[in-house]
Parts: C-alpha cells; structure tokens; sequence
C-alpha cells in the first residue's frame, strides 16, 4: 500500500510530467476557446439557430448545439469532477496536448469529450452563411498555391470530408507555413498530434449528427451546402494568427 509520502511524491512527478508535455502555442484569436478551464460550459452559438438557412438547418443547430456539444461539456466534467483535482486546473488545450499524462481511468473520455468541446466550439465560429462567398487576401493567395486554386482546394477539401469512414472531422491546417488537409477520426483534434504541429484554421464536423435531420445519408449534399456557411472572414483571422505564431 502506498503510504502518505510516497503518495505525495507520486503526485509530484505526475504535475512533472505535465508541465513536461510539450507545448503548443496557441494563436492570440483563439485563447477565448483554448484556455477554457474546468467547469466547462457550452458557449453561445452567437447567432440564431436558423441563421444558416437554407444551408444547414434550424432544427440539426438547435440539437447539435444544445444536446451534441452540451453533452460533451457534461461528460468532461463529470470526467474530471472524478479525476485528480490538478487535471482540473489544465486548459481544454493543455488537456488535448498532453492525454498521455493523464490517468488512465479518465484518458479516453478526456480525449473525446475535451475533443467534442474544442471542436464544437470551433466549429460554430467557423459558420456564417456566405451565399457562395470565397476568402481573399493572403489566405486566397496561400490557399491558389498550397492547392493551386480555390476550386481545387473545394475538391479536395470535399473529397478529404467524405472519404472520412465512420465518424470525425475535416480539418484545414496550417503545419509550420504550409496549409494542409487532414482528416482526424471521432472527436480527435490536429493540435494533440505528437508528430506534427497543426493549427487547425477550418473543420468540418461529419458525424450523421451534423447532417442526418436534413440530407439523411448523403454527406456529400452537406459538404456542398458547408460551402455557403463558411465564416472566410474568421478562417482568415485563424490564418494570420497562426502564420505570426
Ligand atoms: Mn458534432
């Protein structure tokens, strides 16, 4: 049995290796989302439920926004109520840049529903209906020469969105200066990669929870209306912010 000291130093070496985890240094726009602390809340989608109509739906907001990403936020905080109370002090960042510090017990559901949390949050910021509006400025121009143009970066984009196989995200990322597409599976995020250092700029959720009410089966028909609610003006400012750090 561990006695009371041995217990302590346990706990010592645990908060080591945290501050250990190696750091990701998150853009100045995003600290609002990233440096989010336990207990966490679902933040306001800021604006009303049927503001991406006819592209994405009142009813499939109001769900995916008030039970989807609302039970995420439950299931991280009943995670970490239960958890050692120094987990509780970490960030939604520092939780999904350092899951393999965690305990055991609680890794799994940290890591999808700190991820559901980040990326759902993300996600509402990423919207605003554009009628068909495309970027401009240095992230057009990033855009024409990581994909050649905005109309092969919509292929590819769209292809990388629906060849996802089950559930989980799209991502465009910024890794070192370069955009990149990248897929990740369930809730994960680009930022807990160990191998890379991505800063996810747009996502796409293509969990059946995000389309099913209004397109049923055909992710495709989604992917092609995400098109029109795409926030070019926030990507943009994710583009710079993530080029400066
Ligand atoms: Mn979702």
């Amino acid at each position: 049995m561990m006695n009371r000291r041995s217990a302590i130093k346990t706990v010592a070496l645990a908060a080591g290796a945290i501050s250990m985890a190696p750091k990701f240094s998150w853009a100045e726009t995003d600290t609002a989302i990233a440096k989010l602390t336990y207990p966490f809340k679902v933040p306001d989608l800021g604006y009303p439920y049927d503001a991406l109509e006819p592209y994405i739906d009142t009813l499939t907001m109001q769900i995916h926004h008030d039970k989807h990403h609302a039970a995420y936020v439950e299931n991280l905080n009943k995670a970490l109520a239960g958890a050692d109370p120094k987990f509780q002090q970490l960030s939604l960042e520092e939780l999904l840049t350092s899951l393999d510090t965690l305990p055991e017990n609680v890794r799994t559901t940290v890591r999808n529903n700190a991820g559901g949390h980040f990326n759902h949050s993300l996600f509402w910021k990423f919207l605003k209906k554009n009628d068909g509006g495309k970027p401009t400025g240095d992230l057009a121009k990033a855009i024409d020469t990581a994909f050649g143009s905005f109309t092969d970066f919509q292929k590819k984009f769209s292809e990388a969105a629906t060849k996802v196989f089950g559930s989980g995200w799209a991502w465009l990322v910024v890794d070192g200066k370069d955009l990149e597409i990248t897929p990740t599976p369930n809730q994960d995020n680009p930022i807990s990669k160990k191998d890379e250092k991505e800063v996810p700029i747009l996502g796409i959720d293509v969990w059946e929870h995000s389309y099913y009410l209004k397109h049923q089966n055909r992710r495709p028909e989604y992917i092609a209306a995400f098109w029109n609610a795409i926030n070019w003006d926030y990507v943009a400012e994710r583009y710079a912010a993530a080029m400066k750090g």
